[in-house]
């Protein structure tokens, strides 16, 4: 297979510029060119470039608007920032109100910035990596739309629901863990269909309940809760959390809104960010200190700790590039010439 390397730079000139001929302001289309990077340079394939055809299918049906100006809401005196995105996509948004939030951390020891009427398609360690660049641990979740089945049922009404968590460390990467509460992300089961091959076991049920490795069954079926019982009150939860607590939609009420899975669901997202320092004031110890040596058991007892790998691929992207398909580089001219 043909293989051509990009620098980081061009690949996000070329998705921008794709963005932008799209219609997207240059705040929208800088922020979602930053992500969809990100994904790539980290081999997070399933919110890479594959996202972008997904995006512009949402600008196209009006269901996100591709000139929104996000606003921000300090609401002084309160610990909750919030950023209404206008109806554009999270991720200009939650670049407006990152610091805004780190402010109110720093003061107050914990504070949230909550993102309301958004469109979001992106995995959430860009976001958590972003807190804890700010020397802040943070916890990130948003709903989706309604594909998974709680643990015991047969019909979907939760979504993937992603869930991060970030936690800053010194002189090396943070520990971050990002996963759906689905056994897997969505998007891997659209990668497995794409490339012909059968899911694991364990990941889906068709529509009619039953267990499934057809990708096509399961996108037409439901996904299943990671960890059973657990993952499904973990998804619940972030439906209550970042979806009714925050007076946005619960995933349920996204796939009404939209009609489709095959656009990039519409919500809101909540962020929250905490001063470890706060928090362990007046304790014995440095929670920065005390944590690396609780790292540097889990490593040494064989363990790999979470975003190891995609911060290796990083550091590989950063000095070699980003090595993309023939098929992928095609995507790219089609998407710009569309
Ligand atoms: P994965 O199962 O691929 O990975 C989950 C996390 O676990 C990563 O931090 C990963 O680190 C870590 N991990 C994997 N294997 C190990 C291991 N053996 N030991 C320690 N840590 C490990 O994630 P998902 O497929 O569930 O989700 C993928 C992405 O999809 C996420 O980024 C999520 O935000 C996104 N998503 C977004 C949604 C949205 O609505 N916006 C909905 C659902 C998902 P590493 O990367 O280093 O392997
Ligand atoms: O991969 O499950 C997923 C997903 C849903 C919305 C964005 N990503």
């Amino acid at each position: 297979m043909t293989m051509t390397t990009l620098t980081i730079v061009d690949l996000h000139s070329r998705i921008e510029a794709i963005f932008r001929k799209a219609g997207l302001n240059t705040l929208q289309a800088g922020a979602l060119a930053r992500v969809i990077v990100a994904g790539e340079r980290d081999a997070c394939k399933s919110h890479g470039i594959y996202r972008i055809e997904g995006a512009l299918r949402t600008v196209k049906s009006g269901k996100v608007k591709p000139d929104a100006v996000p606003e921000l809401d300090l609401n002084e005196g309160s610990a909750i920032v919030k950023v209404n995105a206008k109806g554009g996509f999270a991720n200009a948004a939650f670049e407006l109100g990152l610091p805004a939030l780190a402010e109110r951390t720093r003061r107050l020891g914990i504070a949230a910035l909550v993102i309301n009427d958004c469109s979001h398609f992106s995995a959430l360690w860009p976001e958590v990596e972003a807190v804890t660049k700010e020397g802040l641990a943070g916890l990130v979740m948003c709903p989706s739309y309604a594909t998974v089945a709680p643990a015991g049922g047969n019909k979907p009404l939760l979504g993937t629901n992603p869930f991060a968590f970030g936690w800053p460390r010194n002189d090396t990467s943070p520990y971050v863990f990002d996963f759906a509460t689905s056994v897997a992300a969505r998007g891997e089961i659209e990668l497995h269909r794409r490339a012909g091959k059968q899911l694991p076991e364990g990941w889906a049920i068709d529509a009619d309940g039953n267990p499934t490795t057809d990708p096509e069954a399961a996108l037409a079926g439901a996904m299943l809760p990671f960890g059973g019982h657990k993952g499904s009150a973990i998804g619940t939860m972030i439906e209550l959390l970042a979806g009714i607590m925050i007076g946005d939609l619960t995933s349920p009420e996204v796939l009404d809104y939209l009609g489709t899975t095959t656009l990039a669901p519409f919500h809101g997202e909540l962020i929250i960010a905490m001063s470890p320092q706060a928090f362990a004031a007046g304790r014995p110890g440095d929670p920065f200190a005390r944590a690396e040596l609780l790292f540097e058991a889990i490593v040494g007892s064989g363990a790999r700790l979470p975003s190891q790998r995609r911060f290796a691929a990083r550091r590989k992207s950063e000095t070699e590039g980003i090595v993309l398909t023939a098929v992928e580089l095609e995507l790219l001219d089609r998407l710009f010439d569309k």
